[in-house]
């Protein structure tokens, strides 16, 4: 049979010539995509046996910054039309690389405060009763560029808020597992420890994992990706990505938070007056236009538009989204798109008839609890100056009489 993908074939050779241009020149190799045309030039090879996008379509990429340190790879929001986010295009952050993991000889491990230690291999696990839930990931730190001073006002949605994505994931409820293992008296929080070289760890309250936690085995369908933490990882809707432990082989119940370097580092918050945020685990309600947005370019110099974008909420539901056109002073209600799901992506869009003058334009989401997006003045005001996490204020556009769009601090 003939393999594409086997030693030798295309796409193993493009990985190794990836890889002999350095870091840098992986980083800037060409897609994958690129080399369809020389699969479809073969004859009755015109497709492969894992589906690419369009060669067109190669400019649709993650984009990656090192400047935290530590690899962050960006949703192009400003590409995705729907509320999925396709796999090979969710965002990533790797605080210690990629490990490269045998699922055979890989264990889950849950003991503790509990009766009877558990250990799962994923055979194991695949024998348990699943449950499938749409819903977004969001890095506490995304939009950090927004959040400190105005550096961000060329580049695009996906650089400026690339860090959330929207999947379904399909896994084992956590409660099940917990009470097969039971639960001893005392038992409060559970610390969750990756596979990954730095042993990414985080702790989590007892009660929020037995109701919503899940052991996630699959996104959109297929096994996660490495780059989700394959063969498995911990999910929790709506809280920080920081505790959606990727890779994992450890859950430990405990009476207190075990205070890991990686929740008592990076992800605090110092607010205004001083006093630190500790197990701050929603994200907040959030929108953002994707078209137009950041870098991209209006071809007509006024005239019919379409304003789209996507709205999430930690907490639960979109209920409403309003759009400016005029830099705040007036709101429209957009029209929501369903499915509306629970901590999932919600798309709004909003017809617009430009006069061609400068706009700019901004969109203000509200959840089911009656939470709304602040401006980015009041989130200021409650944060430190250095503060960047959970930046959720309303993200403007300014469109430019010839049709540029770029970010603005309104
Ligand atoms: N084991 C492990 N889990 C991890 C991380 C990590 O570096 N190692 N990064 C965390 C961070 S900071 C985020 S925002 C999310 C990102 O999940 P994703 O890469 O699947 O988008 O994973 C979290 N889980
Ligand atoms: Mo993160």
């Amino acid at each position: 049979m003939l393999s594409h993908n086997g030693p030798g074939g295309w796409a193993r050779r493009h990985f190794l010539a990836a890889l002999a241009a350095g870091p840098a020149g992986a980083a800037a190799a060409q897609p994958l995509a690129a080399h369809l045309p020389e699969v479809m030039a073969r004859p009755g090879g015109a497709d492969l046996p894992y589906g690419l996008p369009a060669p067109q379509e190669s400019y649709v990429e993650r984009t990656l910054s090192t400047t935290a340190g530590f690899p962050v790879w960006r949703t192009p929001l400003q590409h995705q039309r729907g509320i999925i986010t396709p796999s090979g295009l969710h965002f990533a952050v790797h605080h210690n690389g990629v490990p490269d993991i045998d699922p055979a000889r890989h264990v889950l491990r849950l003991h503790g405060l509990v009766n009877k230690p558990l250990r799962f291999d994923l055979e194991g696990l695949m024998r348990y009763p699943m449950v499938s839930r749409v819903h977004f990931l969001e890095c506490a730190g995304n939009s950090a560029a927004n959040a400190l001073s105005p550096t961000a006002l060329d580049q695009t949605l996906g650089d400026i808020a690339g860090e959330v994505s929207c999947s379904e994931w399909t896994g084992v409820p956590l409660a099940y597992l917990l009470n097969e293992a039971g639960l001893k008296d005392g038992a409060q929080w559970v610390v969750a420890e990756g596979a990954d070289g730095g042993s990414h760890s985080r702790s989590l309250p007892l009660k929020a994992l037995l109701q919503d936690g899940m052991v996630a085995l699959f996104q959109n369908g297929e096994r996660l990706r490495p780059s989700q933490g394959y063969p498995m990882r911990l999910f929790m809707p709506g809280w920080e990505g920081n505790v959606n432990v990727k890779w994992l082989h450890r859950l430990e119940v405990t009476d207190a938070p075990a205070y890991t370097k990686d929740e008592s580092g990076l992800y605090t918050q110092v607010l205004a007056d001083g006093r630190i945020e500790r197990f701050a685990f929603h994200m907040e309600v959030k929108s953002v236009i994707t078209h137009p947005s950041g870098q991209q370019r209006l071809p007509e110099p006024h005239g019919f538009y379409e304003i789209a974008g996507l709205a999430w909420s930690g907490r639960g539901r979109i209920v409403r989204v309003d759009v400016s056109v005029d830099g705040g002073r007036s709101w429209a209600a957009a029209q929501l798109h369903g499915p509306v799901l629970d901590r999932a992506f919600t798309r709004f869009t909003l017809p617009w008839q430009w006069s061609g003058r400068r706009a700019d334009l901004m969109s203000r989401a509200t959840d089911e609890h009656g939470r709304t997006q602040p401006l980015r003045s009041e989130w200021k005001r409650r944060y430190a100056l250095h503060s960047f996490n959970h930046y959720n204020a309303v993200q403007a556009w300014r469109v430019q009489p010839d049709g540029r769009v770029e970010n603005v601090y309104a």
